[in-house]
């Protein structure tokens, strides 16, 4: 385990506890919110608030496993012998980000059999994505780590290129108050999850060691309290503007 500096040990301590308490905090919110909408959204809802709560629990082990790493006394951190475990973040990816494509595809309330598509494709592309992704981050070579990032691009660019054409087209059949917010949900998931493959090249720039962890950690770290907690405020957003709009269209339909 490459040592890292005291303020280093710290600032991801720190950024562990506060995305916990975060993820927590959002996953109260989303699911108490459900009651809020109308019931053809609170699916979308009732995902987005899984996927904070198993980012949550993540959290809260990768704090521990960080913890377990290190013990920081008088001032001096010292390698345990314990090796921080990344697997833990790997395993929430392959969880959560098929459900938040998912969460995604939902809230734009498309035919049944379009939802489904999509959401099979997307969400099997994006586990192929997550699982290529692994060995490359814990390898210990720079060749390597580039190889399965490369490989993961693969089914990333598929996603991208599939959310922008696919979604830009049902952006516009959203009703006229929801399409600026479910045009910032996607490019809010689109500036997140492009934050993901810079943070993961971070040692090819030659940043190694301690410093090269800790920028990996913090950089996914903010890129999992957008992608999970941000993306899932605009979903509550969408679904309530969504829900006014529908109510209002049905109440002029009954006046008819
Ligand atoms: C909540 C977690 C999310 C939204 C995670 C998203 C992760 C990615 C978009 C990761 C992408 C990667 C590449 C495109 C190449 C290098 C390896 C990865 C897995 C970091």
């Amino acid at each position: 385990m490459d040592i890292v500096t005291p303020f280093q040990f710290a600032l991801v301590y720190n950024a562990f506890s506060f995305t916990f308490a975060t993820m927590a905090a959002a996953t109260l919110f989303l699911w108490l919110s459900r009651s809020q909408v109308s019931s053809a959204y609170r699916t979308a809802l009732t995902i987005s608030g899984l996927v904070t709560a198993i980012a949550a629990y993540h959290y809260l082990r990768i704090f521990e496993s960080w913890n377990a790493a290190f013990t920081f006394k008088d001032g001096i951190v010292t390698a345990t012998g314990f090796a921080f475990n990344d697997a833990y973040r790997y395993v929430d990816w392959l969880l959560t980000v098929p459900l938040l494509l998912i969460e995604l595809i939902l809230v734009m309330r498309l035919s049944r059999e379009e939802t489904m598509s999509k959401s099979v494709r997307l969400g099997s592309a994006a586990a192929l994505m997550i699982v290529l992704g692994y060995p490359g981050e814990i390898a210990p070579d720079i060749a390597t780590r580039a190889v399965w990032g490369t490989l993961s691009a693969i089914p990333f660019v598929y996603i991208v290129w599939e959310l922008f054409r696919g979604l830009g087209d049902s952006i516009k059949q959203q009703p006229a108050n929801a399409q600026n917010l479910v045009r910032k949900a996607r490019l809010l998931t689109f500036a997140s999850w492009g934050f993901y493959p810079i943070v993961y090249m971070a040692p090819y720039v030659g940043l190694t060691g301690g410093t090269a962890t800790t920028t990996i950690q913090i950089g996914y770290t903010i890129a999992d309290i957008l992608a999970k907690a941000g993306l899932g405020v605009l979903i509550f957003l969408i679904a309530v503007r969504k829900s006014e709009a529908e109510a209002e269209s049905g109440h002029k339909a009954d006046a008819a």
